[in-house]
C-alpha cells in the first residue's frame, strides 16, 4: 500500500482543474485484479467527469467491452490465473468497428521485452506501478483529448461518404455507390452464396414529357417514380439513380422471381401515379446473379440494361428479363 502517494500533489490539483474546465467526458474500462488498485484509480478519477467501469478477468471486460461505447482503456498485465492484459490488447484490437480505442498499460511487471512485446500487439502507452498520478492524469486527458477529435473526423468522414453516395434530386444512390459498397456486397454474395436481383427501368418517351411540359415538370416525375422506388425496396437493397431517368435497383437476398414481382409492382405504381396529369410509364430490365453465377456486377448490370432494351422494343411499360 506504501507504494501509492496519498496527498494529491500540487500540480495535480491544478491539472483536475483543467480536466473540469474541459468538461472532458468519457467512460473508461480498467481492468485491474488488485482491489487496491481499483481503489486508486476509481478514486482519482471520480475527481473528474470521467467514468470508470472496472473488471477482474479479460473475459468480463471484452463483454463489457463490446456492449459499450468505451473511450479509453487501461489494463494490468497479470491479471488472475491464465488471464493476461496481452490477450486483452489483441482481442480489443481484432475487433472491426472499436478496435482502434486506445490502451494504456499499467503493471508492475516491467521489463523491457514486456513492454516490446505489448506495444507490438497493439497498446498505445506503458505506465509502470507504482503510478504517478500526475502520469495517469496527464495521459488519460491526452489520449481522452485526441480521441475526441478522431471521433469527430470520422463522423464528419462518415457524412462526406454518404453525400458522395447520394443524389441530391431524389434522395437515391447515385452511381458512386457502385464502385464501393455495391461490390462489396456482390463478393459477399458470392462468397455466402446468396442471391441478389437486379432491375435496370427508364421512363418511357421522357424527352416527350420534357418538351411538352418543361424540365421542371420532368424533374417531378424523375422525384414521383424515384419515390416509388423507397417504397417498395427494403433498407439493405439499393435504389440508384443510374442515369438521368435511368433507374438500377439491387435487391440482395432476393431470386429472379422475387425480383420480376417487385419490378412489376413498380411498374403498376407509376402507371396509376399521377404527376399534374400526366400519364407516365417506365420499362424494366430485370436479371439476377443466381441467373448467372459467373458473371461480374458490371456484366449483370449490363444483362439487366440488355433485358430494359428488349422492353423498349416489345412496348415499353413492360418487365422483361
Ligand atoms: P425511351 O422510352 O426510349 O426511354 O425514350 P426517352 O425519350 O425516355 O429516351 P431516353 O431515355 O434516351 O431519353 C432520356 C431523356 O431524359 C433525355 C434527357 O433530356 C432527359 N433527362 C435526363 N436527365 C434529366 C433530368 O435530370 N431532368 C429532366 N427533366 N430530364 C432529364
Ligand atoms: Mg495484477
Ligand atoms: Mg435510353
Ligand atoms: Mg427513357
Ligand atoms: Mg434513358
Amino acid at each position: 500500500k506504501k507504494d501509492i502517494p496519498k496527498k494529491l500533489p500540487k500540480v495535480l490539483k491544478d491539472f483536475v482543474r483543467i480536466i473540469e474546465l474541459q468538461h472532458l467526458e468519457g467512460n473508461i474500462l480498467y481492468v485491474e485484479d488488485t482491489n487496491l488498485y481499483i481503489e486508486f484509480l476509481t478514486h482519482l478519477l471520480e475527481q473528474t467527469k470521467l467514468k470508470v467501469f472496472s473488471f477482474q478477468t479479460v473475459e468480463e471486460a471484452l463483454k463489457f467491452f463490446e456492449q459499450n461505447d468505451i473511450d479509453l482503456v487501461i489494463t494490468d498485465y497479470i491479471l488472475g490465473v491464465g488471464d493476461s492484459g496481452l490477450d486483452l490488447v489483441r482481442s480489443i484490437r481484432e475487433n472491426p468497428e472499436k478496435g482502434d480505442v486506445p490502451i494504456i498499460v499499467l503493471t508492475g511487471y516491467d521489463t523491457p521485452a514486456r513492454r516490446i512485446e505489448l506495444f507490438k500487439a497493439g497498446a498505445d502507452d506503458y505506465i509502470p506501478k507504482p503510478p504517478l498520478k500526475e502520469e495517469i492524469l496527464i495521459k488519460v486527458f491526452n489520449y481522452l483529448t485526441k480521441k475526441k477529435v478522431l471521433d469527430r473526423l470520422k463522423e464528419k468522414i462518415r457524412e462526406l461518404e454518404s453525400l458522395y453516395i447520394k443524389d441530391p434530386l431524389t434522395g437515391l444512390y447515385n452511381r458512386n455507390v457502385i464502385e464501393d459498397f455495391l461490390l462489396k456486397e456482390f463478393e459477399r454474395a458470392k462468397r455466402h452464396n446468396y442471391d441478389i436481383g437486379f432491375i435496370m427501368a427508364d421512363l418511357d418517351k421522357f424527352k416527350e414529357i420534357n418538351d411538352k411540359f418543361g424540365h421542371l415538370t420532368g424533374d417531378k416525375v424523375i422525384k414521383t417514380f424515384a419515390q416509388i422506388i423507397l417504397n417498395n425496396i427494403r433498407k439493405t437493397d439499393y435504389g440508384i439513380r443510374y442515369g438521368g431517368e435511368e433507374f438500377l435497383i439491387v435487391c440482395p437476398h432476393m431470386d429472379y422471381q422475387q425480383v420480376i414481382r417487385k419490378a412489376e409492382e413498380m411498374r403498376k405504381e407509376l402507371e396509376e401515379a399521377n404527376v399534374d396529369g400526366i400519364k407516365i410509364t417506365a420499362s424494366f430490365g430485370v436479371t439476377s446473379l443466381g441467373l448467372h453465377p459467373d458473371k461480374s456486377l458490371e456484366e449483370l448490370i449490363d444483362i439487366a440494361d440488355q433485358a430494359l432494351y428488349n422492353a423498349k422494343s416489345l412496348g415499353r411499360n413492360t418487365v422483361k428479363f
